[in-house]
Protein backbone atom coordinates (compact mmCIF):
# COMPACT_ATOMS: atom_id res chain seq x y z
CA UNK A 1 0.00 0.00 0.00
CA UNK A 2 1.55 3.48 -0.88
CA UNK A 3 2.31 6.18 2.20
CA UNK A 4 -0.18 8.01 3.55
CA UNK A 5 -2.95 6.39 1.59
CA UNK A 6 -5.97 4.97 2.27
CA UNK A 7 -6.68 2.55 5.32
CA UNK A 8 -8.75 -0.65 5.67
CA UNK A 9 -10.76 -1.66 8.37
CA UNK A 10 -11.68 0.22 11.06
CA UNK A 11 -14.83 3.13 11.48
CA UNK A 12 -12.96 5.43 9.53
CA UNK A 13 -12.52 2.76 6.49
CA UNK A 14 -12.39 5.10 3.49
CA UNK A 15 -10.52 7.99 4.99
CA UNK A 16 -6.84 8.72 4.39
CA UNK A 17 -4.20 9.91 6.10
CA UNK A 18 -4.19 13.02 4.38
CA UNK A 19 -1.50 15.07 4.26
CA UNK A 20 -2.78 18.28 5.54
CA UNK A 21 -3.15 21.35 3.76
CA UNK A 22 0.02 22.76 4.72
CA UNK A 23 2.14 22.34 1.52
CA UNK A 24 0.19 22.17 -2.31
CA UNK A 25 2.75 19.75 -3.05
CA UNK A 26 3.60 15.95 -2.21
CA UNK A 27 7.67 15.89 -1.21
CA UNK A 28 8.44 13.61 0.99
CA UNK A 29 8.01 14.72 4.94
CA UNK A 30 10.67 15.58 7.41
CA UNK A 31 10.06 15.82 11.23
CA UNK A 32 12.85 16.97 13.44
CA UNK A 33 13.18 18.28 17.04
CA UNK A 34 15.46 20.37 19.12
CA UNK A 35 15.53 20.55 22.92
CA UNK A 36 15.60 24.11 24.16
CA UNK A 37 18.02 22.97 27.23
CA UNK A 38 21.02 25.86 27.30
CA UNK A 39 21.33 29.30 25.94
CA UNK A 40 22.48 28.48 23.28
CA UNK A 41 22.84 25.89 20.28
CA UNK A 42 26.13 24.53 19.87
CA UNK A 43 28.36 24.12 16.43
CA UNK A 44 27.44 20.15 16.70
CA UNK A 45 23.71 20.89 16.56
CA UNK A 46 24.24 23.07 13.51
CA UNK A 47 26.27 20.51 11.54
CA UNK A 48 24.92 17.46 12.71
CA UNK A 49 21.57 18.18 12.53
CA UNK A 50 20.05 21.93 11.72
CA UNK A 51 21.74 22.70 8.86
CA UNK A 52 20.22 20.16 7.08
CA UNK A 53 16.59 20.87 8.46
CA UNK A 54 17.55 24.39 6.41
CA UNK A 55 18.28 22.74 3.46
CA UNK A 56 15.61 20.11 3.63
CA UNK A 57 13.35 22.80 2.81
CA UNK A 58 13.98 22.63 -0.84
CA UNK A 59 12.99 19.43 -1.05
CA UNK A 60 10.69 17.81 1.44
CA UNK A 61 7.64 19.37 3.56
CA UNK A 62 9.29 20.60 6.66
CA UNK A 63 8.21 20.16 10.39
CA UNK A 64 10.45 21.42 13.15
CA UNK A 65 9.67 21.35 16.82
CA UNK A 66 11.06 23.11 19.79
CA UNK A 67 10.82 20.11 22.52
CA UNK A 68 10.03 21.30 25.81
CA UNK A 69 8.42 18.25 26.70
CA UNK A 70 11.44 16.68 26.09
CA UNK A 71 13.56 19.21 28.30
CA UNK A 72 11.49 18.71 31.81
CA UNK A 73 12.86 15.39 31.76
CA UNK A 74 15.26 16.86 33.70
CA UNK A 75 14.76 19.56 36.27
CA UNK A 76 13.91 23.03 34.71
CA UNK A 77 13.44 27.04 35.97
CA UNK A 78 9.96 27.52 34.82
CA UNK A 79 11.49 31.44 33.75
CA UNK A 80 14.65 30.04 32.21
CA UNK A 81 12.31 27.36 30.12
CA UNK A 82 10.40 29.81 28.23
CA UNK A 83 12.95 32.33 27.24
CA UNK A 84 15.13 29.35 26.29
CA UNK A 85 12.34 28.28 24.23
CA UNK A 86 11.99 31.43 22.13
CA UNK A 87 15.71 31.77 22.23
CA UNK A 88 15.88 28.44 20.18
CA UNK A 89 12.99 29.51 18.18
CA UNK A 90 14.88 32.73 17.13
CA UNK A 91 18.32 30.55 16.35
CA UNK A 92 15.78 28.22 14.43
CA UNK A 93 14.55 31.24 12.20
CA UNK A 94 17.88 33.15 11.94
CA UNK A 95 19.58 29.73 10.64
CA UNK A 96 17.14 29.79 7.84
CA UNK A 97 14.27 27.97 8.95
CA UNK A 98 11.65 29.53 7.17
CA UNK A 99 7.80 29.97 8.91
CA UNK A 100 6.34 30.22 5.03
CA UNK A 101 8.14 26.75 3.87
CA UNK A 102 8.36 24.74 7.39
CA UNK A 103 6.14 24.08 9.83
CA UNK A 104 8.04 25.74 13.20
CA UNK A 105 6.85 24.93 16.30
CA UNK A 106 6.77 24.05 20.39
CA UNK A 107 5.77 20.64 21.29
CA UNK A 108 4.01 21.16 24.47
CA UNK A 109 1.46 23.43 22.09
CA UNK A 110 -0.14 20.63 20.02
CA UNK A 111 -1.32 17.90 22.29
CA UNK A 112 -1.33 14.82 19.88
CA UNK A 113 2.11 14.46 21.01
CA UNK A 114 1.12 13.18 24.37
CA UNK A 115 -2.22 11.55 23.27
CA UNK A 116 -0.07 9.44 20.92
CA UNK A 117 3.07 8.80 23.40
CA UNK A 118 0.58 7.03 25.70
CA UNK A 119 -0.51 4.35 22.81
CA UNK A 120 3.03 3.84 21.81
CA UNK A 121 4.08 3.46 25.53
CA UNK A 122 1.84 0.96 25.92
CA UNK A 123 3.52 -0.97 22.75
CA UNK A 124 7.01 -0.59 24.31
CA UNK A 125 8.28 -3.15 26.08
CA UNK A 126 10.53 -2.15 29.36
CA UNK A 127 13.40 -4.13 28.31
CA UNK A 128 13.29 -2.47 25.32
CA UNK A 129 13.52 0.91 26.94
CA UNK A 130 15.54 -0.19 29.26
CA UNK A 131 18.11 -0.58 26.56
CA UNK A 132 18.70 2.91 25.58
CA UNK A 133 22.20 4.29 25.81
CA UNK A 134 21.06 7.62 26.25
CA UNK A 135 18.68 7.25 29.39
CA UNK A 136 21.38 4.96 30.94
CA UNK A 137 24.25 7.99 30.16
CA UNK A 138 21.87 10.57 31.79
CA UNK A 139 20.30 8.37 34.28
CA UNK A 140 23.86 7.90 35.56
CA UNK A 141 24.74 11.84 35.69
CA UNK A 142 21.65 12.64 37.49
CA UNK A 143 22.83 10.50 40.32
CA UNK A 144 21.46 7.19 41.74
CA UNK A 145 17.44 7.20 42.29
CA UNK A 146 17.27 10.10 40.54
CA UNK A 147 16.57 9.65 36.97
CA UNK A 148 12.41 10.59 36.65
CA UNK A 149 10.37 8.31 34.72
CA UNK A 150 9.77 10.72 31.78
CA UNK A 151 13.48 10.52 31.09
CA UNK A 152 13.15 6.59 31.04
CA UNK A 153 10.22 7.40 28.67
CA UNK A 154 11.46 9.84 26.85
CA UNK A 155 12.22 8.43 23.62
CA UNK A 156 8.93 6.94 23.61
CA UNK A 157 7.42 10.47 23.17
CA UNK A 158 10.43 10.59 20.49
CA UNK A 159 8.69 8.41 18.80
CA UNK A 160 5.30 9.75 19.22
CA UNK A 161 6.74 13.37 17.84
CA UNK A 162 7.87 11.64 14.48
CA UNK A 163 5.19 9.47 13.84
CA UNK A 164 2.30 11.87 14.54
CA UNK A 165 3.50 13.33 11.14
CA UNK A 166 3.82 10.29 9.24
CA UNK A 167 7.37 11.43 8.52
CA UNK A 168 9.38 9.52 6.04
CA UNK A 169 13.12 11.16 7.02
CA UNK A 170 14.41 12.75 10.32
CA UNK A 171 17.52 14.90 10.25
CA UNK A 172 19.55 14.02 13.17
CA UNK A 173 23.50 13.32 14.99
CA UNK A 174 24.54 10.25 15.27
CA UNK A 175 23.31 10.20 19.03
CA UNK A 176 19.22 9.57 17.84
CA UNK A 177 20.04 6.28 15.89
CA UNK A 178 18.90 4.49 18.53
CA UNK A 179 16.24 6.23 19.02
CA UNK A 180 15.10 6.38 15.87
CA UNK A 181 15.39 2.48 15.66
CA UNK A 182 13.03 2.40 18.18
CA UNK A 183 10.77 4.71 16.47
CA UNK A 184 10.48 2.32 13.79
CA UNK A 185 10.23 -0.89 15.71
CA UNK A 186 7.23 0.42 16.99
CA UNK A 187 5.62 1.97 13.92
CA UNK A 188 6.17 -1.35 12.68
CA UNK A 189 4.77 -2.88 15.65
CA UNK A 190 1.89 -0.82 15.62
CA UNK A 191 0.87 -1.75 11.89
CA UNK A 192 1.16 -5.41 11.99
CA UNK A 193 -1.18 -5.09 14.82
CA UNK A 194 -3.46 -2.73 13.62
CA UNK A 195 -3.29 -2.84 9.90
CA UNK A 196 -1.15 0.15 7.87
CA UNK A 197 -1.15 3.08 9.77
CA UNK A 198 2.12 4.28 10.46
CA UNK A 199 5.13 5.59 8.18
CA UNK A 200 8.64 3.81 9.35
CA UNK A 201 10.86 6.97 9.30
CA UNK A 202 14.12 6.46 7.67
CA UNK A 203 17.41 8.13 9.82
CA UNK A 204 18.58 11.01 7.84
CA UNK A 205 22.62 11.48 9.50
CA UNK A 206 25.50 12.77 7.21
CA UNK A 207 28.54 10.45 7.86
CA UNK A 208 31.22 13.37 8.04
CA UNK A 209 28.68 15.77 10.50
CA UNK A 210 27.07 12.79 12.37
CA UNK A 211 29.14 13.44 15.59
CA UNK A 212 31.01 16.52 16.21
CA UNK A 213 33.81 16.27 18.90
CA UNK A 214 34.22 18.41 22.08
CA UNK A 215 37.56 20.92 21.37
CA UNK A 216 38.55 20.21 25.03
CA UNK A 217 38.24 16.31 24.95
CA UNK A 218 38.15 15.42 21.21
CA UNK A 219 37.01 11.39 21.71
CA UNK A 220 33.52 12.34 23.46
CA UNK A 221 30.50 14.67 21.53
CA UNK A 222 30.19 17.68 21.96
CA UNK A 223 27.53 18.75 24.21
CA UNK A 224 24.81 21.65 25.44
CA UNK A 225 25.80 19.44 28.47
CA UNK A 226 29.45 19.99 29.08
CA UNK A 227 29.56 23.95 28.03
CA UNK A 228 33.33 23.38 28.43
CA UNK A 229 34.56 22.36 25.17
CA UNK A 230 31.49 23.48 23.03
CA UNK A 231 31.33 26.17 20.76
CA UNK A 232 28.44 27.82 20.90
CA UNK A 233 26.52 29.80 18.61
CA UNK A 234 25.75 32.75 20.63
CA UNK A 235 28.62 33.05 22.86
CA UNK A 236 30.69 35.82 22.85
CA UNK A 237 33.00 35.52 19.75
CA UNK A 238 36.21 36.05 21.72
CA UNK A 239 35.00 33.94 24.01
CA UNK A 240 35.00 30.99 21.19
CA UNK A 241 38.26 32.16 19.18
CA UNK A 242 39.57 31.69 22.85
CA UNK A 243 38.30 27.87 23.06
CA UNK A 244 39.34 27.73 19.45
CA UNK A 245 43.20 28.55 19.89
CA UNK A 246 43.41 26.40 23.18
CA UNK A 247 41.56 23.20 21.34
CA UNK A 248 43.20 19.66 22.28
CA UNK A 249 45.30 18.69 19.30
CA UNK A 250 48.74 16.39 19.62
CA UNK A 251 51.93 16.17 19.56
CA UNK A 252 52.63 15.83 16.35
CA UNK A 253 52.50 18.61 13.94
CA UNK A 254 51.16 17.14 10.89
CA UNK A 255 47.15 18.38 9.39
CA UNK A 256 45.68 15.06 8.17
CA UNK A 257 42.20 13.62 8.73
CA UNK A 258 42.97 10.87 10.84
CA UNK A 259 39.66 10.50 13.52
CA UNK A 260 41.31 7.38 15.58
CA UNK A 261 44.80 8.60 15.49
CA UNK A 262 44.40 12.51 15.67
CA UNK A 263 40.48 13.26 16.76
CA UNK A 264 41.31 16.84 17.64
CA UNK A 265 43.14 18.12 14.71
CA UNK A 266 40.60 15.69 12.56
CA UNK A 267 37.63 17.59 14.10
CA UNK A 268 39.01 20.69 13.48
CA UNK A 269 39.19 19.95 10.14
CA UNK A 270 35.78 18.56 9.72
CA UNK A 271 34.59 21.84 10.89
CA UNK A 272 36.50 24.55 9.14
CA UNK A 273 35.76 21.96 5.68
CA UNK A 274 32.06 23.09 6.62
CA UNK A 275 32.09 26.25 7.37
CA UNK A 276 34.31 27.48 4.57
CA UNK A 277 33.00 25.27 1.98
CA UNK A 278 36.18 23.28 1.61
CA UNK A 279 36.70 19.53 1.09
CA UNK A 280 39.19 17.28 3.72
CA UNK A 281 41.46 16.82 1.14
CA UNK A 282 41.64 20.20 -0.10
CA UNK A 283 42.55 21.58 3.28
CA UNK A 284 44.96 19.09 3.89
CA UNK A 285 46.86 20.02 0.97
CA UNK A 286 46.74 24.03 1.37
CA UNK A 287 47.86 23.47 5.29
CA UNK A 288 50.66 20.93 4.19
CA UNK A 289 53.44 22.16 5.85
CA UNK A 290 51.95 24.64 8.14
CA UNK A 291 50.91 24.63 11.95
CA UNK A 292 47.78 23.81 14.29
CA UNK A 293 48.45 27.69 15.23
CA UNK A 294 47.31 28.13 11.46
CA UNK A 295 44.86 25.98 11.38
CA UNK A 296 42.92 27.46 14.08
CA UNK A 297 43.50 30.67 13.45
CA UNK A 298 41.58 29.57 10.14
CA UNK A 299 38.81 27.99 12.13
CA UNK A 300 38.35 30.92 14.57
CA UNK A 301 38.11 33.42 11.19
CA UNK A 302 35.73 31.82 9.48
CA UNK A 303 33.49 31.01 12.96
CA UNK A 304 33.52 34.59 13.73
CA UNK A 305 32.08 35.20 10.17
CA UNK A 306 29.35 33.26 10.63
CA UNK A 307 28.54 33.60 14.08
CA UNK A 308 28.52 37.43 13.83
CA UNK A 309 25.53 38.18 11.58
CA UNK A 310 23.73 35.32 13.22
CA UNK A 311 24.12 36.83 16.33
CA UNK A 312 22.50 40.00 15.10
CA UNK A 313 19.21 37.98 13.50
CA UNK A 314 18.75 36.25 16.79
CA UNK A 315 18.92 39.79 18.68
CA UNK A 316 16.52 41.35 16.46
CA UNK A 317 14.08 38.06 16.64
CA UNK A 318 14.10 38.54 20.32
CA UNK A 319 13.42 42.66 20.56
CA UNK A 320 9.43 41.43 19.44
CA UNK A 321 8.39 38.32 21.70
CA UNK A 322 5.05 38.29 20.55
CA UNK A 323 5.98 38.43 17.30
CA UNK A 324 7.71 35.30 17.72
CA UNK A 325 5.09 33.78 19.85
CA UNK A 326 2.53 34.62 16.67
CA UNK A 327 4.99 33.06 14.39
CA UNK A 328 4.97 29.60 17.01
CA UNK A 329 1.16 29.89 17.37
CA UNK A 330 0.33 29.80 14.01
CA UNK A 331 2.56 26.41 13.44
CA UNK A 332 1.27 24.90 16.64
CA UNK A 333 -2.05 25.06 14.57
CA UNK A 334 -1.02 24.05 11.29
CA UNK A 335 1.32 21.06 12.98
CA UNK A 336 -2.07 20.09 14.62
CA UNK A 337 -4.13 19.92 11.41
CA UNK A 338 -1.54 16.86 10.45
CA UNK A 339 -0.59 15.71 13.77
CA UNK A 340 -4.63 15.35 14.75
CA UNK A 341 -5.65 12.89 11.90
CA UNK A 342 -3.02 10.57 12.94
CA UNK A 343 -4.15 10.50 16.52
CA UNK A 344 -7.69 10.35 15.44
CA UNK A 345 -6.75 7.14 13.10
CA UNK A 346 -4.41 5.27 15.76
CA UNK A 347 -7.42 5.87 18.32
CA UNK A 348 -10.20 4.53 16.16
CA UNK A 349 -7.62 1.20 15.30
CA UNK A 350 -6.98 1.07 19.00
CA UNK A 351 -10.61 0.26 19.71
CA UNK A 352 -11.53 4.02 21.36
CA UNK A 353 -14.95 5.45 20.98
CA UNK A 354 -14.73 8.49 18.85
CA UNK A 355 -16.67 11.31 20.41
CA UNK A 356 -19.10 12.76 18.84
P1 LIG B 1 22.34 17.37 25.45
O1 LIG B 1 23.80 17.49 25.61
O2 LIG B 1 21.55 18.09 26.50
O3 LIG B 1 21.87 15.96 25.18
P2 LIG B 1 22.59 18.06 22.74
O4 LIG B 1 23.69 19.02 22.58
O5 LIG B 1 22.84 16.62 22.40
O6 LIG B 1 21.98 18.18 24.17
P3 LIG B 1 19.98 18.03 21.50
O7 LIG B 1 18.89 19.02 21.65
O8 LIG B 1 19.79 16.77 22.28
O9 LIG B 1 21.39 18.62 21.87
O10 LIG B 1 20.20 17.69 19.97
C1 LIG B 1 19.74 18.43 18.87
C2 LIG B 1 20.26 17.82 17.59
O11 LIG B 1 21.68 18.03 17.48
C3 LIG B 1 20.06 16.29 17.50
O12 LIG B 1 19.72 15.95 16.18
C4 LIG B 1 21.41 15.74 17.85
O13 LIG B 1 21.63 14.46 17.29
C5 LIG B 1 22.32 16.78 17.23
N1 LIG B 1 23.63 16.83 17.91
C6 LIG B 1 23.83 17.10 19.21
N2 LIG B 1 25.14 17.08 19.51
C7 LIG B 1 25.80 16.80 18.34
C8 LIG B 1 27.16 16.64 17.99
N3 LIG B 1 28.12 16.78 18.89
N4 LIG B 1 27.47 16.33 16.71
C9 LIG B 1 26.49 16.18 15.78
N5 LIG B 1 25.17 16.32 16.05
C10 LIG B 1 24.82 16.62 17.31
N1 LIG C 1 15.77 13.34 21.38
C1 LIG C 1 16.31 14.37 20.56
C2 LIG C 1 15.40 15.56 20.40
C3 LIG C 1 14.11 15.14 19.76
C4 LIG C 1 13.92 14.76 18.41
C5 LIG C 1 12.53 14.44 18.28
C6 LIG C 1 14.78 14.65 17.31
C7 LIG C 1 12.90 15.03 20.37
N2 LIG C 1 11.95 14.64 19.49
C8 LIG C 1 12.01 14.01 17.07
C9 LIG C 1 14.22 14.21 16.10
C10 LIG C 1 12.87 13.88 15.99
C11 LIG C 1 17.63 14.82 21.18
O1 LIG C 1 17.83 14.66 22.33
N3 LIG C 1 18.47 15.38 20.41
Amino acid sequence: MPKHSVIPGGDDEGSTVHRGANFPTHRPRVFSGIQPTADSFHIGNYLGALRQWVSMQETHETYYCVVDLHAITVDQDPALLRQRTRVAAAQLLALGVDPARSVLFVQSQVPAHTRLTWVLECLTGFGEASRMTQFKDKAARSGDGHASVGLFTYPVLMAADILAYQADAVPVGEDQRQHLELTRNLAQRFNSRYGHTLTVPEPFILKEVAKIYDLSEPTVKMSKSSPGGSLDLLAPVKQSVKKIKSAVTDNDREIRYDPAAKPGVSNLLTLLAILSDASIAELENSYSGKGYGDLKAALADVFEAFVTPLQERVAAYLTDPAQLDAILADGARRAAEVADVTVRTVFDRVGFLTAT
